[in-house]
């Protein structure tokens, strides 16, 4: 199954066969004081940092969150969209929880982006989803709903269904509903990554859909976290990850080996052309 995003002239194809598409996280304050403050005085400098920094990583697209308390995200992730646009050429993924500063993103956007992200609440579901249909965007489908976050991965999944038949209904392809199986710390919980790798593979085997995850999340509080990440990634990829949103600056060269262990990489190029081997 493919989805297909689109930036001004280039497009993204993610498909469950591989290869694995990067989506670069690091526009996302939680972590970065500076992006905090830098946005806060109308400068976009920091971002385009960050966004050249990770392309230069071989990111594919690009995770936009300029989420941080005080901040007015329906003026911010539009205006943040513009100046990306303007400088780079790559699909982006708006990663807020505000379905209204979401809808003013998609009315600058140009091109088919991605939206992070709807969930299995009947909320969340009822305030994206429209959205999703009316501007033509695909959307990452959270597997959590009104019940809070499960750890039984046949519920994930169950979830992860329940969401990809309402965008259906709705009239969005089911091509274009990505589906988070929650990745979270192992360091919290020590079945948290076998939890998020059963529901990769349940969600690739049942549903055959495209398959995203937060994949640093999963070594917040730990040291090494490079070394857990990759631990991780290749295990989801085997498993059916396709479009991991994670730290290009640290993964690619993991990534495109692990594409390449699994026969996706004819003649090793992708691999080779990877900048961390160079
Ligand atoms: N699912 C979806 N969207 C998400 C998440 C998810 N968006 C936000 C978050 N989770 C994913 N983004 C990040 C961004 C940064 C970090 C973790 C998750 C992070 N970065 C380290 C840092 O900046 O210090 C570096 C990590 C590294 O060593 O590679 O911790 O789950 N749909």
């Amino acid at each position: 199954m493919k989805t297909i995003l689109r930036s001004k002239t280039k497009e993204v194809i993610i498909n469950t066969e591989g290869p694995v598409i990067i989506i670069g996280e690091s526009i996302n304050p939680t972590r970065r004081k500076k992006l905090v403050s830098t946005l806060q005085e109308g400068n976009f400098g920091y971002v385009l940092e960050l966004a050249k920094s990770q392309i230069d990583a071989m990111a594919d697209m690009l995770d936009v969150n300029v989420g941080f308390p005080g901040v007015d995200d329906v003026k911010l992730l539009p205006e943040t969209v513009i100046q990306l646009q303007s400088h780079f050429d790559v699909p982006l993924c708006l990663d807020s929880p505000n379905p209204k500063a979401i809808e003013a993103a998609l009315k600058v956007i140009v091109g088919k982006c991605l939206i992070n992200s709807v969930n299995g609440e009947e909320k969340s579901m009822n305030a994206i989803l429209p959205i999703a249909k009316e501007y033509g965007a695909a959307v990452i489908g959270l597997t959590m709903d009104d019940d809070g976050i499960t750890h039984d991965p046949y519920k994930r999944l169950a979830i992860a269904e329940k969401i990809v038949n309402r965008a259906v209904q709705m009239g969005i392809k089911e091509e274009d509903v990505i589906i988070d199986p929650l990745a979270m710390a192992v360091s919290a919980d020590p079945h948290a990554c076998l939890v998020t790798l059963e529901t990769i593979r349940l969600v690739h085997e049942k549903l055959g859909l495209n398959i995203t995850q937060g994949a640093s999340n999963i070594s917040f509080g730990l040291p090494a976290r490079e070394m857990l990440n990759i631990a991780h990634m290749v295990l989801s990829i085997k498993n059916g990850l396709t479009c991991p949103i994670a730290n290009p600056e640290k993964i690619t060269a993991a990534v495109r080996a692990a594409d390449l262990v699994l026969g996706r990489d004819d003649f090793a190029m992708r691999f080779i052309e990877c900048s961390q081997n160079k």
